[in-house]
């Protein structure tokens, strides 16, 4: 298993659109163990396959306190999304240090093949559900600051760009 560099907002790559994964075989399988390792490194609570330039319909997700338990995402769909909607603060591995309010669906239900490659039906709420929204949005090519304003997202571009500039420098 190896952690994959992430890429960074406002990276173009990160607006590829994910084709479906094609089967749930080892080099798959070895995928999911890469991304599983990229986000408990990076901390993170989700992972999309586009923000380790993979572009294939598979995110990982993990919200639990203890950090163990890993879901595995295939080829999602959102089969129903509550009329409620909620605004809640994100952030995302692909743009640091930044928080932001995002208007999403209180509840989805979900259907995506897991690890083993066999059909699942989430129910997600709470952060379950926000994050499940943020990380297939990743698929779509879609960050979380193109929900804000354009005038925030200029300045996120700014800060992102010179952040990578100082980190070139280092
Ligand atoms: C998406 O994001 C998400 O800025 C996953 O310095 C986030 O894992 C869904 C992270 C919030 C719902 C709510 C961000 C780590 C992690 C940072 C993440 C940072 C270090 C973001
Ligand atoms: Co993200």
């Amino acid at each position: 298993m190896a952690a994959l560099p992430i890429l960074r907002y406002p990276d173009p790559r990160l607006y590829k659109v994910a084709k479906p994964v094609q089967a749930v075989d080892a080099r798959i399988r070895a995928l999911i163990a890469d991304m599983l390792e990229t986000m408990y490194e990076a901390e993170g609570i989700g992972l999309a396959a586009t923000q380790v330039d993979v572009h294939e319909r598979l995110i990982v997700i993990d919200v639990s306190e203890l950090r163990n338990e890993p879901l595995v995402l295939i080829n999602p769909e959102i089969v129903w999304a509550s009329e409620e909607r909620k605004v809640g603060d994100e952030g995302c591995l692909s743009v640091p240090g930044v928080y932001d309010g995002v208007e999403r669906a209180a509840a989805v239900r979900v259907r995506a093949l897991d690890a083993q490659g066999e059909s699942r039906v989430i129910d997600a709420e709470g952060l379950l559900a926000v994050c499940v929204q943020h990380e297939m949005d990743h698929l779509l090519g879609k960050v979380f600051v193109d929900y804000l304003s354009p005038l925030k997202r200029s300045r996120i571009r700014t800060k992102m760009i010179k952040a990578q500039r100082e980190a070139e420098k280092a």
